[in-house]
């Protein structure tokens, strides 16, 4: 740490004793970027190229210093100076580049990539003020912007610039990159493609700003609020100035290596996440085709380079654009699209195919599989539903294009980095090859039956507990009991992930402990969610939390045995501090609509025992681990799909035939919460559940009930919790991002 020592003296002209922790921030940010670069990147003839547009990647100093295998000698500087790292790292601001788990998702990629010394770049935009800032007011979520780019960051300007056409103008691009160091390895590189005129002082209140001010708005937001057609539009001007840098920059990378065009597949391949960069088809046709070559044979190269993931069944999720609104924005590519589609219908004149429908509208994920070699679902669940129902029309056509891989997560960031003791414990136990080689863990097994090292676990556990006890004071001023459950539910909201039926269950707590029937052991509900600013029901459901959560709060009967705390702007770093934390992993989303989940992932590494549906990858951590380490309600996927099929499922029946529902829906209505709430949003809540409740909320209720209320009970043997706890760490090792990465690289990539 010496050259450390000596820019932290040239920077500010002191000793670190005597540096505030913003100095010791930028001077560590400084000192990690020099030696992420000096470690060098990695490269090949191949490269994947992950485009998308999002890349959660969260607070990086930490990682890094991870990463670069000096996290413990800085911390150790820092203590001999009285500084602590903790505190320097809160002086960072999160960039909040991404909604979610295709985001976060795609973060964990680039690590994994980078840590297997794979060639590999990720390509995105570089959103000036990401996902919005959440906060609370009169219990009810309220948007602010949320800045990230400070006068120091972890970017570097690249030096390089692409000329983007739209409709009767065009933009010049900037690239900024940022270093992805592997674990004990080389870094990589995420570029992101920005424009100078972009311009923060057209925001207004709150986030709102001109969305038609195209030539400053470009690049302020993550995806804005796609509510009106000036939204909509925007975020495809957004899409194609992303797809349009990534293929000007691939082609140039390529050919300085010696591709002669004929060859890219030799040289990319490129990983479409989601359709939010579709368009980068059409473009590399558009520019091959003006570098000379004939239109069948870009068709053919294009089908050798792009690859398309899916992340979502939910059908407003899949991405059409109306013709119209491709040629205001690219009339360019629409010629291409016509010509694309004719290509394909010409074969497979079924509508059920078509990349252009009957209503003018662009099937952009038709459009990746007619033109990708690949298409993979993220867990196994989500892959079959793919083949044999959402896109069986595909899958009949290209059967050998459908592949699955299950979704993972990088154990540095999420054991490593998110939880010290945890991590320290298990390199006592089994040494430290589990850091990069998951499967590894499962010699923890060996301990399954040791009451002194399940002991250990719980105390850990409960030490999480206390750190995490700290931070929830801080953010929603609740005193929370580090001796109760942590139950814990944390994700975007929205309808089909259910936040609505942990909020009845709670409900239902509350009036069994009104009636006098008291819990052995109190329990927590914690929730951190934001919901999309346009998504009416999904901010009714915060509102009834934050509702509930005041409630209970205040309720001197009840609230010694149970609290609520609905954590306000639920980021990365809030994440990093929740996990380690919890006992209960809700994940009970009805069975068939989450693709995959990583959070549930996060969870059982951590030592949490998943509650939930069979629905995404939770299907293969219930194989892992066995029935007796997880706690599965609900009705079957198979059974969602048909109650679909036939429009049978009605939920006003249930809620007038179950007296106890009835009952905790009706709380929603009942004079506590008016009293603290708006009747308009628990009136639209309410009407919700009874009248439609698309996502079955009700159906599944009873059984959330009676296998929840078996969890807390189960919870009180200490010893045999322990044991469902050190299993669910055991088996976590098939959900490394590593392992993911690898099979992409093997079934997918081949890269050397
Ligand atoms: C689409 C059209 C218009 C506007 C916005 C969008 C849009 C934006 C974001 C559609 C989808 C997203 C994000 C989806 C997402 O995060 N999906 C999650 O992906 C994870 C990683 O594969 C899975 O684990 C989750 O199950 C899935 O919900």
């Amino acid at each position: 740490m010496k050259e450390l020592e000596k820019l932290i003296q040239d920077m500010f002209h002191k000793d670190c004793s005597q540096c505030t922790n913003e100095e010791l921030y930028q001077a560590l940010l400084t000192y990690t970027k020099q030696s992420l670069s000096d470690k060098g990147y990695q490269d090949g003839k191949k490269k994947i190229y992950y485009i998308s547009a999002e890349f959660l990647i969260g607070k990086l100093l930490s990682n890094n210093l991870i990463n670069l295998g000096i996290y413990d000698q800085a911390d150790e500087f820092l203590k001999k100076n009285d500084k602590s790292l903790a505190e320097i790292e809160e002086v960072e601001p999160e960039p909040s580049l991404g909604n979610g788990g295709l985001g976060r998702l795609a973060a964990c990629f680039l690590d994994s990539i980078a840590t297997l010394g794979l060639p590999g770049e990720g390509i995105g935009l570089n959103y000036h003020l990401g996902l919005f800032k959440q906060e609370f007011h009169n219990h009810l979520q309220r948007e602010m912007p949320n800045p990230w780019l400070e006068k120091d960051n972890w970017l570097t300007p690249a030096g390089v610039s692409y000329m983007i056409p739209y409709r009767g103008f065009a933009l010049k691009s900037s690239l900024y990159d940022m270093d992805v160091a592997g674990y004990h390895n080389k870094s990589i590189r995420l570029h992101l493609f920005d424009i100078d005129i972009a311009d923060e002082n057209i925001v207004g209140d709150g986030i709102s700003f001109d969305k038609n001010d195209i030539l400053h708005n470009l690049t302020l937001f993550l995806y804005p609020d796609d509510s009106d057609d000036a939204g909509r539009k925007l975020r495809i001007y957004q899409q194609y100035f992303m797809v349009s840098n990534a293929a000007q920059y691939i082609l140039d990378e390529a050919v300085k290596k010696g591709c002669t065009l004929h060859d890219l597949a030799d040289y990319a391949v490129v990983q479409i996440n989601d359709t939010h960069p579709s368009m980068v088809i059409p473009e590399f046709i558009r520019l091959l085709t003006e570098k000379g070559i004939e239109f069948e044979e870009a068709c053919q190269i294009v089908t050798h380079v792009c690859a398309y993931t899916n992340h979502t069944i939910l059908a407003e999720a899949l991405e059409k654009w109306p013709m119209d609104y491709l040629e205001d924005v690219v009339p360019h590519l629409v010629p291409i699209i016509r010509k694309l589609d004719e290509r394909m219908k010409k074969k497979y004149p079924q509508e059920s195919v078509a990349i252009i429908d009957s209503d003018n509208l662009v099937h952009m994920a038709h459009m990746d599989i007619h033109y990708g070699f690949s298409i993979n679902g993220v867990a196994a669940l989500h892959t079959d539903i793919l083949k044999t129902s959402e896109l069986k029309a595909f899958y009949d056509i290209y059967p050998e294009k459908f592949n699955n891989k299950t979704n993972g997560i990088t154990f540095r960031r999420w054991l490593l980095h998110c939880n010290h003791e945890l991590t320290d414990y298990i390199t006592s136990l089994i040494g430290d090859s589990f850091k990069k080689d998951g499967f590894a863990l499962e010699k923890l097994l060996e301990y399954k039956d040791n009451p002194k090292i399940l002991k250990q676990l719980l105390t850990i556990k409960t030490d999480a507990k206390k750190v995490c006890k700290d931070f929830i004071l801080q953010n929603t001023g609740v005193e929370i009991d580090e001796n109760s459950i942590f139950d814990i539910q944390i994700k975007r909201l929205h309808e089909y992930k259910r936040q609505q039926l942990n909020a009845l269950y709670i409900i239902r707590k509350y009036l069994e402990i009104k009636d006098g029937h008291k819990p052995t052991r109190p329990v927590t509900f914690i929730f951190g969610a934001k919901a999309a600013p346009a998504y009416i029901i999904a901010k009714d459901i915060i509102h009834l939390l934050l509702c509930l959560q005041e409630l209970i709060k205040n309720d001197s009967d009840v609230s010694p045995y149970m609290k609520l705390v609905m954590v306000e702007n639920y980021n990365v770093t809030a994440a990093e501090k929740l996990i380690p934390a919890c006992d209960i992993s809700e994940q009970i989303s009805l069975a068939s609509k989450e693709a995959s989940g990583t959070g549930n992932m996060k969870f059982m590494l951590n030592g949490a025992v998943t509650l939930g549906t069979m629905d995404g990858a939770n299907v293969e951590i219930s194989e892992l681990v066995g029935e007796n380490n997880i706690y599965i309600f609900g009705q079957s996927s198979q059974e969602i799909i048909e109650h679909y099929e036939k429009s049978d499922y009605i939920s006003k029946e249930i809620y007038e035939e179950d007296e106890l529902i009835k009952q905790c829906v009706d709380f929603i209505l009942g004079e506590e919460l008016l009293s603290i709430g708006q009747k308009e949003n628990l009136q639209r809540l309410h009407n919700e559940l009874v009248n439609k409740d698309w996502f079955m909320t009700l159906l599944d209720f009873n059984d959330y009930v009676k296998v929840k209320d078996q969890a807390l009970a189960e919870y009180e043997d200490r010893n045999t919790w322990a044991k469902k706890m050190l299993v669910n760490i055991a088996k976590a090792g098939f959900f490394s991002s590593d392992r993911t990465i690898e099979q992409y690289n093997k079934d997918i990539w081949h890269l050397a």
